[in-house]
């Protein structure tokens, strides 16, 4: 469903939430977060923000239901072969890597166990919510393994006896060592994204997406 407004898919609530709304005001962007809206009308350009979920932007703009997102790139990477594994849509266009949202995905173990090498993952069970990501680097580097699926607490998994290994986001390291692990191997640095769909869209919208991108440019340089 075409609008001539510029819809802009974002975090709701979260650790990109707050850095995106900014840089988007920066970017002269006006608009006022109030009450429990999905969508937010721009004052002053024809641009709608869609409040939701980070889980749902890759799939918004792989089905071309917005016309730009900010996620994390670990998020995008890990919907984008969960649907080329189901012959879904899955194509975007990466626009600009923010300055904000920054991790690591990293394999994690006990930290008291021996480790020298990934060889030593061989046969292990490793608890993700990340299972596409864990397998396309398991795959690449040849390494057996089995996962444990899950969508929270995955830091507690080893110790609750649920798999010997974890892979998950990593800022400080305080969540791994707080839990008796240590990061054994980065598999994805990530930050997060602006993304575009592929969709076709209107002379007038494209030349808004230059503009933002623009300022966005101005903006990001200013801060460094
Ligand atoms: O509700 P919604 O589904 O929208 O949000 P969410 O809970 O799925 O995501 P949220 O807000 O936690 O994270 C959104 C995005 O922020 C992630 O997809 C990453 O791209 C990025 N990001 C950056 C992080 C972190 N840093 C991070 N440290 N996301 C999560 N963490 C978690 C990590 O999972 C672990 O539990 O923080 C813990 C580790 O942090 P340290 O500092 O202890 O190492
Ligand atoms: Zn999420």
């Amino acid at each position: 469903m075409q609008t001539q407004r510029l819809r802009i898919a974002i975090q709701k609530k979260g650790r990109l939430s707050k850095e995106c709304q900014d840089l988007l005001k920066r970017c002269g962007v006006k608009f006022n977060m109030m009450g429990e809206r999905l969508v937010v009308h721009a004052e002053n350009m024809p641009i709608d923000l869609l409040l939701v979920r980070d889980d749902d932007i890759p799939g918004l703009i792989m089905d071309g239901v917005v016309d730009l997102g900010v996620i994390g790139e670990n998020e995008l990477e890990e919907v984008g072969l969960e649907r080329a594994a189901r012959n879904e849509a899955c194509e975007y266009i990466k626009l600009r890597r923010l300055d904000f949202g920054g991790c690591r995905l990293s394999i994690a173990i006990d930290k008291d166990a021996d480790y020298s090498g990934p060889q030593d993952l061989n046969g292990k069970r490793i608890a993700t919510t990340y299972p596409q990501l864990v397998k396309r680097y398991m795959d690449d580097i040849g390494v057996k393994f089995t996962t444990c699926m899950l969508n929270g607490s995955v830091e507690v998994a080893p110790r609750a006896g649920l798999a010997d290994a974890i892979c998950d986001l990593v800022s400080t390291g305080a969540t791994l060592e707080a839990n008796g692990l240590k990061e054994a191997e980065v598999i994805l640095r990530s930050k997060a994204v602006l993304i575009q769909s592929t969709e076709a869209i209107s002379d007038d919208k494209q030349a808004l997406i230059e503009r933002l991108l623009t300022r966005m440019q101005g903006v990001i340089q200013a801060k460094e």
